[in-house]
């Protein structure tokens, strides 16, 4: 179905903002470096992280970040970049400290600060404390449909960017997701990719014994998606999905299924609903980050 507001894309590809040409292997040490920062910062606020969540999805972080995504934290307004809406919203810190290593923000500062009344990196990102942030989130079930809103808008004013969101598993429990989900095809956004850590747990329980997501690729599928399953934390097979995808001004909307492990790198972390959100002691910041390093030896 094409709409008649519909515009070709011609010489507006490629895009100019290029991306940083990082291998597999970098990339990897990228992620290590991501999770080794969010355990620190955990080690050092006081309340509680969602280090669960944030460690599940530290690898998709990764790849859209340090791989995927045109942006440049050099030129944010850039009207060529990606968008990117952080549909988990209470993965923020991963978010912060994911776009500090690309060179958005200041790690020191997110660490210093995290978490106080008078910060711009609070639990939940807002949009107008830190230029970068495309959406402020936090209620979940509204990123893809703020993400299916902002692909309509670039797909009628002929833009060759593409909106990218993340979403968790737990969080399309909820129908307005699948209201844009319906929206998105509908409106043949092509240039929309949904990516969703597929880390089957909630905030206190295990997503299967509460919602039944099953069958969720074909859930997917039924509303139109083009579906992508993909290990979550392998690295080379999430570059290999990414550079899949399809061009931004085709018709179908797409879903990366990414399956994850809530925790993952920690082992006393892993698959503990206990879990979901908390804060290290000196003692479990050392345990938590020797864990992370045998994994990392072992892989
Ligand atoms: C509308 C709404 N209801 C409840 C919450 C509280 N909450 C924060 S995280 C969470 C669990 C989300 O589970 P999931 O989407 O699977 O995320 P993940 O396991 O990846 O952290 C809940 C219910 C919220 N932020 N927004």
């Amino acid at each position: 179905m094409s709409l008649e507001y519909r515009i070709p894309l011609g010489d507006q590809m490629p895009q100019t903002i290029t991306r940083p040409a990082l291998s597999v292997t970098e990339l990897e040490d990228k992620a290590y470096e991501l999770r080794e920062k969010l355990l620190l910062l955990c080690g050092e606020y006081d309340g509680a992280v969602h280090i669960g969540g944030d460690l599940s999805s530290a690898d998709i972080f990764t790849l859209l970040f340090q791989y995927g995504m045109h942006v440049d934290p050099q030129d944010l307004r850039n009207p060529e970049r990606d968008r990117f809406v952080l549909s988990k919203g209470h993965a923020a810190v991963c978010m912060y400290i994911a776009m500090a290593i690309r060179g958005f923000f200041d790690y020191e500062e997110i660490v210093r600060t995290y978490g106080r009344l008078d910060s711009a990196y609070g639990m939940h990102p807002c949009k107008v404390q830190l230029p970068g942030v495309e959406v402020s989130t936090g209620s979940l079930g509204h990123g893809l449909p703020l993400a299916t809103g902002m692909a309509l808008h670039g797909r009628r004013n002929a833009m060759a960017h593409r909106v990218f969101t993340l979403m968790g598993d737990g969080e399309t429990g909820e129908g307005s997701v699948w209201e844009a989900a319906l929206a998105a095809r509908s409106n043949d956004l092509g240039n929309l990719v949904a990516f969703i850590d597929r880390n089957r747990q909630l905030m206190t329980s295990f997503s299967e014994e509460r919602v039944r997501l099953e069958p969720y690729p074909d859930k997917w599928r039924a509303f139109g998606w083009n579906v992508i399953e993909v290990d979550g934390h392998d690295m080379g097979a999430l570059v290999e999905a990414f550079d899949a995808l399809p061009d931004p001004d085709s018709d179908t909307p797409t879903v990366v299924i990414c399956e994850t492990v809530k925790g993952k790198g920690v082992d006393f972390m892993e698959r503990n609903l206990a879990w979901h959100a908390g804060s290290l002691n000196d003692k479990d910041l050392q345990r938590a980050l020797a864990s992370l390093a045998d994994g990392r030896k072992a892989a």
